[in-house]
């Protein structure tokens, strides 16, 4: 590719500035640069690529998809030639992925690592984004893509004491690359979802003593985690065409069937043998047992109380039993975890579990940490405590919009787009798995193939037409963001009070659910419609 013209003032120019390095960016490059032959920069905090697995490095930290579909589809020969070991990938393998695709597509010359993006204007004159790096480096581009995911802004709570804390603490979401030794130590663990039931088991095994701090006891299915055995990996790499368009045709971008038939539609006996059956094959998969989970409260009580009668199976102690076991939402109004070993680590002697509703955290002291009724003394906390999820990362550039509006400002009463895909006033700005898209709701890849086709596919027709110009207009965003609260008020989502898909674990975020819960296949079909009626809804100049 030519280098990009130098202007006097240092500004480097190109046709597209793509933000983040992870699955989404490195895709939307390939496709802006190999297939349109555009000149492309991606701007990358990290200093390697890999998104979310470059900073989720903490023990125990895998993927919830199954590997063999937590991959792209665009390419056969990569599909072919790459090998996973697990049925669930650990973040080591997913980078060394990653980092295979890069290298094949020749991707890496045109990733700028270790620029963090600190700001983000839109030039109304000249049609274009200038972006500045925290270097002091600016960039002046046509179009603007954020790929910087939806779980990468780590939500550290405002505890008072942190500061005096005299060990050390790690938020797992920007977990230290060399690792932390826990041999011997008192360890503290605040947070309970997908994260903290992946580390506590690993850091319980290591560790003198662990101790779990809770706010929400959460559900979770066993993962049933094992090794890839060679025959199975030559069926699946015989089946990909099948095993796609399964994955691009289902509600949530996994490529197996949710059940038809609905949870009451059978009798007892046979309900809780269709559960015991999913239970022993494990994973997310769980949630496809029947239909109506999330539509039927009555359906999804039926789930939530095998699974809370799987806590008392397994877990010895009545008392701490009970307190792992979730009584304010139901089975997967919440992410559901999946876990190895979870509530197993709570037989162990060296694992106590302080329940934050009976003894919610007073301060961090010099010493470790102080509930209402005691101080646990700690060398190490580990707070396991979530992102501020989807607008978090985009509010993070302090974009701003053609009349020098702040998106902060924008989305204050939360984030307002048209498809996920853009926001009213901020013209050619495309987010890749933004809010008020399926995104975290299904296997991510799927849906950042089909952003990136979509994004790739509008801006060649831009090119083709001679147009510098997008938007999504205002009325069609209102639609969209009242669309994506209809499609949620007809699930059970929203019902979970301290869920993040409603922003509600991050004080002070305004309550909205954010993913769009319509669908990932019927949410593919409406930009498809959309774009082929002429871009319905975006104004193009
Ligand atoms: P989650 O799912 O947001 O979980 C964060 C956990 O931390 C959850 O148990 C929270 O309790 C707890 N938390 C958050 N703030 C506090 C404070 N201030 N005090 C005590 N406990 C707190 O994040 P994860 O990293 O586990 O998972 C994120 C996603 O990554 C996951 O869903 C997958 O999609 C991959 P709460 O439930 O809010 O009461």
């Amino acid at each position: 590719m030519a280098a990009a013209a130098r202007q006097p003032a240092e500004v480097q120019v190109y046709d597209a500035i793509i933000v983040g390095a992870g699955f989404s960016g490195l895709y939307q490059l390939h496709k802006l640069r190999d297939e349109l032959g555009l000149r492309v920069r991606v701007l990358e905090k990290g200093d390697g690529i890999g998104g979310t697995w470059h900073w989720n490095r903490y023990p125990g930290a895998r993927c919830d998809s199954e590997s063999y579909y937590y991959c792209y589809s665009f390419n056969k020969e990569i599909e072919q030639e790459w090998e996973w070991t697990e049925r669930y990938p650990e973040h080591p393998e997913i980078r060394r992925y990653l980092d295979f695709v890069a290298t094949r597509l020749d991707l890496k010359r045109d990733i700028q690592l270790s620029t963090e993006v600190t700001g983000a204007r839109f030039d109304k004159a000249r049609n274009l984004w200038v972006v500045a790096t925290r270097s002091g480096e600016r960039f002046e581009a046509r179009f603007l893509v954020t790929a910087v995911g939806c779980l990468s802004t780590a939500n550290v709570p405002k505890i008072p004491g942190l500061e005096t804390f005299a060990g050390q603490w790690y938020h797992t979401g920007a977990w230290p690359h060399e690792g932390v030794d826990f041999t011997g130590k008192r360890v503290g663990q605040i947070g309970t979802g997908s994260t903290g039931i992946q580390a506590a088991p690993v850091i319980a095994e290591q560790a003198g003593h662990l101790t779990v701090f809770q706010r929400t006891a959460n559900y979770s299915i066993p993962a049933r985690n094992r090794p890839m055995s060679p025959e199975e990996s030559r069926e699946i790499k015989a089946s990909y065409p099948e095993i796609w368009e399964k994955a691009r045709s289902a509600t949530n971008g996994h490529p197996f069937d949710v059940a038809t038939r609905g949870a009451l539609s059978v009798p007892e006996e046979e309900r809780q043998a269709i559960y015991e059956q999913a239970w022993d094959r494990g994973g997310l998969r769980f949630r496809a047992s029947f239909s109506d989970i999330l539509l039927s409260q009555a359906a999804n009580d039926t789930a939530s109380d095998f699974l809370r009668r799987k806590i008392r199976e397994v877990v010895k102690d009545p008392e701490v039993a009970e307190r792992l076991t979730p009584r304010d939402h139901g089975f997967a109004t919440k992410r559901p975890p999946i876990d190895t070993n979870y509530f197993e680590t709570f037989n162990r002697d060296n694992v106590l579990l302080v329940d934050l509703k009976e003894e919610p955290i007073v301060e961090i002291t010099p010493r470790g940490i102080r509930t209402t009724k005691g101080e646990y003394e700690l060398d190490i906390i580990v707070f396991a405590t979530g992102f501020d999820a989807l607008t978090g990362p985009l509010l993070s550039l302090n974009i701003e919009g053609e009349e020098g509006q702040p998106l902060r400002k924008a989305w204050a009463e939360g984030p307002r787009t048209y498809l996920g895909l853009q926001t009213p006033g901020f013209p050619n700005l495309f987010m890749i798995t933004g809010p008020g898209s399926p995104s975290v709701l299904t296997n991510m890849p799927i849906a950042i193939e089909q952003h990136v086709d979509w994004i790739t596919a509008c801006i060649r027709h831009m090119r083709e037409e001679g147009l510098e110009r997008i938007e999504a207009k205002p009325d069609a965003a209102e639609n969209w963001v009242a669309h994506v609260n209809e499609a949620a008020n007809a699930t059970l989502l929203p019902m979970a009070s301290s869920s993040w898909y409603l922003g509600a674990n991050v004080p002070g975020k305004p309550r909205v659910f954010m993913p769009y819960a319509g669908g990932m296949a019927r949410y593919a079909g409406i930009c498809s419609e959309v774009a082929r009626d002429g871009y319905r809804g975006f104004a193009l100049r």
